[in-house]
């Protein structure tokens, strides 16, 4: 395929010591915008605040002539519209979605790529139709391993040139709960999320949510594609193998309480009582509990977490925590932690920046009156 970086190809580079965020990070934070942490306060997302990470370009899409090939391992292959997949049984399920880079700005050293903060995510409600059947349907071959799930947009990436392209083991692709979606919030879906039709497997990280869902593909053998064999490893050199990234590790995130800096986005607030308030997810493990500390993780308070909604597992939960707010300077922190364990109060580290869930810091000013 065609090598532009041939010293770089399979290479995630590392920003130098005190290097600043650069004009090609910036040029990948404009294209691909977070979702402001204000609109935590939205138990659904609402169209338009839901992150958006798109490795290439957004591919275009007619619907009419949109075809969907399940193919491969099977006996069967089936070639779908949009019509024949919207007479399926439909199922609307609220998911929270999450960028594996999250986090990624922050550590140190940074690997560059897309320099999210804290804000890749969102939680919205997917409508399509599950995806077990439609592999039922056609086949699956009794030596299927994996099922890959290519998307229409084309680039390069490290020096390779490829459709997006994400392999599930069989299993994932199995569960009940995986959808061919449609639709989001009640309305089609609009073309940076996917138009016409995406992957989502509730509880893994964006990247194998895949957008634009053209193809899928069962393979007799583990997919050895880029998305799966080079990117989305956890490692610490460039070297090693790596471990893949799958589900979404437990993250609390904060409501900024006051209001903002225009310039710093620092908080300000009066004095008195507040309800600091804000979400917490996990897509490995059952939430436990939040716990919110004032004072930069000296002491920590229990936070009222809203019990789990039975009929939305993988949805965010509200949290809330009561403060009372002093004149002065403060560090606001929150973590989740889940049957596997808390979120890190020290950065966890790899080359990549994938699947960081470092604790939330906000420094807040109380004034004094
Ligand atoms: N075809 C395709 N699917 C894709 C991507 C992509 O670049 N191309 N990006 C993935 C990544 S990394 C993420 S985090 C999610 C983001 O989904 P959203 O933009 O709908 O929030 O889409 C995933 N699906
Ligand atoms: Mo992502």
């Amino acid at each position: 395929m065609t090598t532009t970086e041939p010293t770089s190809r399979g290479r995630a580079r590392i920003a130098g010591p005190g290097e600043g965020i650069g004009l090609d990070e910036l040029a990948l934070a404009t294209r691909n915008h977070g979702l402001p942490l204000e609109a935590l306060r939205y138990d659904v997302t609402p169209p338009g605040l839901h992150y958006v990470l798109t490795h290439y370009d957004i591919p275009a899409a007619d619907p009419a002539g949109w075809r969907l090939e399940v193919t491969g391992a099977v006996g069967r292959p089936l070639r779908l519209d949009l019509d024949a997949l919207r007479r399926r049984p439909a199922v609307t399920a609220r998911v929270l979605l999450e960028c594996a880079g999250n986090g990624r700005a922050r550590l140190e050293p940074r690997p560059v790529s897309q320099p999210w903060l804290l804000e890749a995510v969102g939680n919205a409600e997917w409508t399509g139709t599950p995806l077990a059947p439609l592999l039922e349907e056609a086949g699956l071959s009794p030596d299927a391993v994996d099922v890959v799930f290519t998307g229409a947009d084309h680039g390069i990436e490290r020096g390779v040139e490829q459709d997006y392209a994400r392999g599930l083991p069989l299993a994932e692709a199995m569960r009940p709960d995986v959808l061919v979606v449609w639709a989001v919030n009640g309305a089609p879906l609009p073309p940076q999320h996917g138009a016409p039709l995406r992957l989502l497997v509730p509880g893994w990280y964006g990247m194998a949510h895949v957008k634009w869902l053209t193809r899928i593909e069962v393979l007799d053998r583990p997919f050895d594609g880029f998305q799966n064999a080079t990117a989305y490893r956890l490692k610490t050199e460039a070297h090693e193998a790596g471990v893949p990234v799958t589900r979404i590790a437990p993250r609390a995130l904060l409501t900024p309480p006051g209001f903002p800096d225009f310039m710093t986005r620092e908080r300000f607030l009066h004095p008195g009582l507040v309800t600091l308030t804000g979400r917490a997810w996990s897509g490995r493990a059952p939430l436990t509990g939040v716990e919110v500390s004032t004072d930069g993780g000296t002491t920590w308070t229990a936070a009222d977490l809203a019990p789990a909604d039975p009929a939305h597992p993988y949805a965010w939960r509200a949290w809330t925590c009561a403060w009372d707010a002093r004149p002065g300077s403060s560090e606001l922190v929150v973590r989740a932690a889940d049957a596997e364990g808390p979120q890190p109060v020290e950065q966890p580290w790899n080359r990549q920046g994938m699947a960081n869930n470092l604790v939330q810091r906000v420094p807040v000013t109380v004034l004094a009156s």
